[in-house]
């Protein structure tokens, strides 16, 4: 592990610039849908009844720590590359992870908190649920951070036990929310069962999208040395992996929270009956 617990290892693969530009579009699409929730959320604050804004207002920090995080993650990629004879090449500094995880270990209980608080359970309930997703989301994204930094392909099968490991909270997580989700649907207004029928599904999908970027990100390489028809020992991931890493990160962090913070809102306004729509 000694290519730094803290960073991404030490080697970029040679992008193409419709590789390159590709992620850095999308990096600079997330800091603007970001930018754009965050406002959005924390304005709609006065359109819904006092019991529900604190279930915005989270949801509004939830996008705006993730607008601060893109920025430098799209930074640590500028600065990973430079464009030498019509490509881009690794400079040597590494690309960081570590925003991406710092991001989820703040954003991911959070997500929870702004779900836990439109649903508006009793407090005992609502105290035993949260305690249960958060420290499940902790390990999740604490197990999941060991393998991420893992690029070298001729160690992909521990880079496969962190994942399988994280993958454990992850499925806790998905039961939980499932199972409690389904259950408060009877004590919520007519109005708002749609709403939360969609959030359900929403969470479901969009939160498959991450294990499935992890793992598309380096495996076919890992395979290919394992099988003799790659050079293992270049010890870099291939361009194709980081590329669908990156992206499919990108867009599921957008609809995760983004999207999911949109839906938050829905929800609170449909339940919402004394301020006055706007
Ligand atoms: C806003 C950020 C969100 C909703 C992040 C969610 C992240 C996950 C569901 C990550 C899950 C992972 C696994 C289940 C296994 C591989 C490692 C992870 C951390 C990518």
């Amino acid at each position: 592990m000694t290519e730094g617990l803290f960073l991404l290892g030490s080697a970029m693969p040679d992008l193409s610039l419709v590789q390159y530009n590709s992620v850095d579009n999308i990096f600079s699409m997330t800091v603007a849908t970001m930018g754009a929730a965050a406002l959005f959320l924390f304005m709609s604050r006065a359109h819904v009844d006092s019991e529900y804004r604190p279930a915005l207002l989270v949801s509004g920090l939830v996008v705006s720590i993730a607008c601060y995080h893109y920025f430098m993650i799209r930074h640590s990629w500028h600065d990973a590359y430079a464009l030498v004879d019509g490509g881009y090449k690794g400079t040597g500094a590494a690309f960081n992870d570590f925003y991406r995880y710092a991001d989820w270990i703040l954003t991911v209980p959070l997500l929870m908190v702004e779900l836990v608080a439109v649903l508006r359970l009793p407090a005992a309930k609502a105290t035993n649920l949260l305690t249960r997703l958060v420290i499940a989301a902790a390990l999740m994204i604490a197990l999941g951070y060991p393998g991420e930094v893992i690029a070298d392909p001729s160690r992909w099968s521990e880079r496969v036990m962190w994942g399988v490991l994280s993958s454990i909270p992850f499925f806790y997580i998905l039961y939980v929310l499932w199972t409690e989700l389904t259950n408060s649907l009877e004590t919520q207004p007519p109005a708002a069962r749609r709403l939360l029928e969609i959030a359900r599904l929403v969470i479901v999908i969009t939160w498959a999208v991450y294990p499935i970027a992890y793992a598309l990100g380096g495996t076919p390489e890992a395979l290919a040395a394992k099988a003799g028809t790659a050079n293992a020992a270049s010890g870099v991931v291939g361009a194709g992996g980081v590329v669908a890493l990156q992206i499919g990160y990108a867009i599921a962090d957008m609809t995760a929270k983004a999207g999911f913070g949109v839906l938050i809102y829905l929800i609170a306004k449909s339940k919402s009956t004394k301020t006055a729509s706007a």
